[in-house]
């Protein structure tokens, strides 16, 4: 098994400042989702992935239309990265038949195919095997795209997840699983229910490799996600990245993770994956505070758009319920 090689990589300035621009934007969808949960505005649960951004934005960086990607709850970003416009994944939230599902269904098993979002289930862990699936089929015909399937370190403790990887370890096939190892499943602490510090330690039984990484620096992100990348593209197999990271909220908006100390809490929070970004950025010269304000006051006005257009689009009407089904 070849180690994973430090891809050396460049990205432009223009490059930077779209990956500040995802973190800003991705931050920016939750927390607004945050607050319209609170208000009763929002027909959906809300899983917000706040703190853990730099997971989405590192792996999602590099990806082609063509390419797959397996998203759980907490990954709304990762929608909005592939392609799925705001005011469609808020209309989603909203339940409106401006969403993806046309307000038939919760947020979260939506998927487009167009687009290379496979729509998940409830069940966690179940989007691997359907990950080795899809890469499969890649395989299969002879593409060089690639899936990026993530899940959590909780649901990496199912069958599924440990089926999908022996699967995807015989057949090499060219798929990337990304654990967002947000240190609790629930109210469920890491040590709880896990004997092992690492989940990328799970990968070499299945004959590749793992690796652990800062998930709060979405340039180590991207990093190992190029590498990964790589290898899965010229047939190498797959490749599991375990991002180390921390949800700043509870499980959902209703949950208030009072099984967690506030100091632990601020111990992540001063890991924030933005500033660290944003100072990284001004120190080398790519952003300046006009560029800085410039970029806020758009995510703003997106958002407030796509709630806009959500709040306002029409509710599904009955005989909606049964359309776009299969025979
Ligand atoms: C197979 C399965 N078991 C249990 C649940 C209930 N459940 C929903 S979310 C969750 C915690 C998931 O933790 P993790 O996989 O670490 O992801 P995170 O929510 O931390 O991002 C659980 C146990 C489920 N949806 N599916």
């Amino acid at each position: 098994m070849p180690p994973i090689k430090r891809t050396k990589f460049k990205l432009s300035t223009e490059q930077l400042l779209e990956m500040f621009r995802w973190l800003k934007l991705i931050r920016a969808f939750d927390e607004r989702l945050s607050i319209l949960v609170k208000q009763g505005r929002v027909r959906s649960g809300v899983y917000t992935g706040i703190g853990q951004e730099a997971v989405i934005v590192g792996t999602g960086f590099g990806l082609r239309k063509e390419d797959f990607i397996c998203p759980l709850h907490r990954d709304l970003g990762a929608f909005l990265m592939k392609g799925v416009e705001p005011r469609v994944m808020m209309s989603q939230m909203f339940a409106k038949v401006t969403g993806l599902s046309k307000g038939r269904d919760s947020a979260l098993h939506s998927g487009v195919s167009e687009l290379g979002i496979f729509g998940n289930t409830s069940m966690l862990g179940a989007n691997l095997p359907v990950a080795a699936g899809l890469a499969l089929t890649f395989k299969m015909e002879r593409t060089d795209n690639v899936v990026v399937a993530y899940f959590g370190e909780g649901a990496s403790n199912v069958g599924d997840f440990h089926e999908a990887l022996n699967f995807a370890g015989v057949q090499r096939l060219p798929v990337i699983f990304v654990c967002e190892n947000n240190q609790y499943a629930y109210s469920v602490p890491l040590e709880k229910s896990m004997a092992i510090d690492d989940v990328a330690d799970r990968a070499e039984s299945y004959g590749f490799e793992g690796v652990s990484i800062n998930g709060n620096d979405v340039l180590a992100v991207y990093q190992s996600t190029l590498g990964a990348i790589a290898r899965a593209r010229s047939g190498e197999g797959p490749t599991l990245i375990e991002c180390k990271t921390y949800r700043w909220h509870g499980h959902s908006e209703h949950d208030k993770a009072f099984y967690r100390s506030d100091e632990e809490l601020a111990m992540w929070k001063s890991r924030d994956p933005i500033p660290t970004f944003t100072t990284y950025l001004q120190s080398r010269g790519v952003l300046d505070d006009a560029k800085l304000k410039e970029i806020e006051a758009r995510v703003t006005q997106t958002i407030d758009d796509a709630v806009e257009y959500a709040a306002n689009a029409p509710d599904p009407v009955v005989e909606d319920a049964v359309t776009d089904l299969y025979a």
